[in-house]
């Protein structure tokens, strides 16, 4: 049987020429990277049955029942989240355009409804958890906007992709390509990893199985925070695909926002896949899953992921095939289920973490657990830490040192020379990049930020960071780390001299004018500081010389394995 198409939402002939005259006269909603996959998906068919961002209602009903008002199975709220300033500026019944990240206008709006959230039942309803160690919980609540609005929307211009673009197929171009092959049994494999020997043999299975054609659908949307970049990633697949029946598997790009909601993710995740016209999903141990809290308790049981997908099996219109962990049985030399094993063979496993472990100390991966191929695509993408790109993020009160051990820092940095190195003082970066912003906390908040993007930017690409502002704040810290952390290390250092000392000091005479109130909001004095939580030193420059602070920093950077065994 054909597999017919599925509802798009984009506007055809003189709809869309009228939409386009009209767009431009709207007020405009700059898309976040999440919000822009989501409307992906949404026009292009991959969430049908949405037909927009969700309204008030249906978010109660989904975030409660896990159901549209319409009685439709839908687990995961997707919702347009927004600045409180931008919710003021609207109203129900207004059309607004959504655009990319360019200025692009993707989509109109038509608001039907703008409240604000209970994000704590939120989080509890949708990841069973209020722990912001929870990446879902964490961007929900630091990062996603205060004020939702919901309504319909329809497409006026397709998104760009200018990578992987011959792997990125609609489910209608999808269901063609099926339709074009003769495919009627298709199994989907959803993945957010390189694909190693475990994936390749359980893949593999399922097909043979289940007498299915495979379709690996790796997300290349956003996954969890410190995952493998996807252009590596889409490199490791390809790689690998050779190794498949050429006849039978067919590589495809999903552009979704994962949340990590394991298992209401992995219910999205197959009605999605039934969306692309597949029949079977493959679910595995913690299909979706966080991993750990920092107590080491997993956020979902293992396979409970496959029990709530089974209670819902028959509102889903694909059939799930349950997979045990596959470990390496060292006397079969082949993988197995680890449910299969015979009692007391030798088994053998890497976790992700060891994995890491092993790139960034340019250790040995042996041949049985990944694909030469596979592993040279990781090293060449994740070179060893001692090669990587770092931050060294100072912290203190204005006298604390900052400048004058990241000064010496530098020059000890760039002694060595095997990577480039720049200083962002607070001093320059207020000259150079924030010469406009002042000192309250929404503009000392928006100086760490460009200072974070700026640092985050040279770790992406290699070198080293030193950033010395005085950052009061462990919230915008914490953020700065999180982003900087996707690309390579990030090193706190906080400059912990005492306020008496620092005031002593007074070198640029500043306390003294905060003192007779002659500057405002001043570090200290008249504004806060909040001491970090757990930085990785802690020094105070009261006692110590400069040349000692920075060597102190050297070796714990040295410890950190940041660099060479011989620099
Ligand atoms: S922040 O909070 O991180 O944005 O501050 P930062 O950009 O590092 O501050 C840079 C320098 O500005 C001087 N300065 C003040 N500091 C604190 N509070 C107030 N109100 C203020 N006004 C001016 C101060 O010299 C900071 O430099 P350092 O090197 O810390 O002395």
């Amino acid at each position: 049987m054909l597999l017919c198409e599925i509802p798009e939402l984009f506007a055809q002939d003189e709809k869309l020429e009228y939409l386009k005259e009209k767009a431009p006269t709207l007020k405009s909603w700059h898309l976040t990277v999440r919000q822009a996959c989501d409307l992906d998906l949404i026009l292009n068919g991959a969430f049908y049955p949405l037909t927009g961002f969700l309204s008030k209602d249906e978010y109660n009903s989904v975030c409660e029942n896990m159901c549209l008002t319409s009685g439709d199975l839908w687990p995961i709220p997707i919702n347009l989240d927004v600045s409180e300033n931008f919710a003021d500026m609207i109203k129900p019944g207004e059309e607004i355009a959504l655009r990319d990240q360019e200025g692009v206008i993707l989509a109109i709006l038509t608001v039907e409804d703008i409240w604000s959230p209970d994000k704590a039942l939120e989080a509890e309803n949708v990841f069973g958890s209020n722990n912001t160690e929870h990446p879902g919980v964490s961007y929900l609540k630091h990062k996603a906007g205060s004020v939702y609005v919901g309504g319909s929307v329809i497409g006026v211009n397709k998104p760009t992709f200018y990578d992987f673009k011959a792997l990125r197929d609609t489910p209608n171009e999808l269901r063609k390509k099926f339709n074009e092959l003769g495919w009627s049994r298709i199994v989907a494999f959803q993945t957010r990893n390189p694909l190693h020997r475990a994936h390749y043999e359980l893949t593999h299975r399922a097909s043979e199985e289940f007498q299915a054609n495979l379709l690996i659908h790796p997300v290349v949307g956003m996954t969890k925070p410190g995952d493998i970049d996807h252009f590596t990633r889409v490199r490791c697949y390809e790689a690998i695909l050779h190794q498949y029946p050429r006849s039978s598997t067919c590589l495809s790009l999903l552009n979704l926002a994962m949340r990590m909601a394991g298992p209401r993710e992995a219910i999205l995740h197959g009605l999605i896949r039934a969306n692309y016209g597949c029949t079977h999903f493959i679910i595995g141990r913690d299909h979706a899953g966080p991993g750990l809290t920092s107590d080491n308790k997993p956020f979902y049981e293992p396979y409970k992921a496959q029990e709530f997908f089974e209670r819902f099996q028959d509102k889903i219109n694909i059939n799930l095939i349950k997979f045990k962990n596959f470990v390496y049985v060292e006397d079969k030399a082949q993988f197995e289920a680890i449910n299969e094993v015979p009692i007391g063979a030798k088994t053998l496993e890497i976790s992700g973490t060891e994995l890491r472990r092993r790139l960034n100390n340019d250790l040995p991966i042996p041949e049985w657990f990944s694909f030469p191929d596979v592993i040279r695509e990781l090293r060449r993408s994740r070179p060893p830490r001692n090669q990587q790109g770092f931050t060294v993020f100072f912290t203190g009160l204005s006298g604390s040192g900052k400048s004058t051990i990241a000064n010496a820092l530098l020059n000890m940095l760039l002694e060595i020379g095997d990577r480039p190195v720049t200083l962002l003082d607070g001093d320059i970066v207020r000259k150079r990049l924030s010469s406009e912003l002042g000192f309250s906390k929404e503009h000392r908040d928006l100086n760490i930020r460009r200072i974070g993007y700026v640092a985050m930017e040279i770790v992406k690409n290699g070198g080293i960071a030193i950033c010395a502002p005085i950052a009061p704040y462990e919230q915008t810290r914490k953020a700065v780390r999180e982003e900087i952390q996707s690309f390579g290390s990030f090193v706190e250092v906080y400059l912990s001299t005492t306020l008496e000392v620092c005031e002593r000091r007074d070198r640029k005479g500043l306390y003294k004018l905060a003192r007779l109130g002659k500057i405002k909001e001043f570090t200290g004095i008249s504004d806060p500081y909040e001491v970090p939580q757990s930085p990785e030193l802690e020094i105070d420059s009261e006692n110590s010389s400069v040349e000692h602070c920075a060597s102190e920093i050297m070796l714990k950077l040295r410890s950190l394995g940041l660099l060479g065994a011989r620099v």
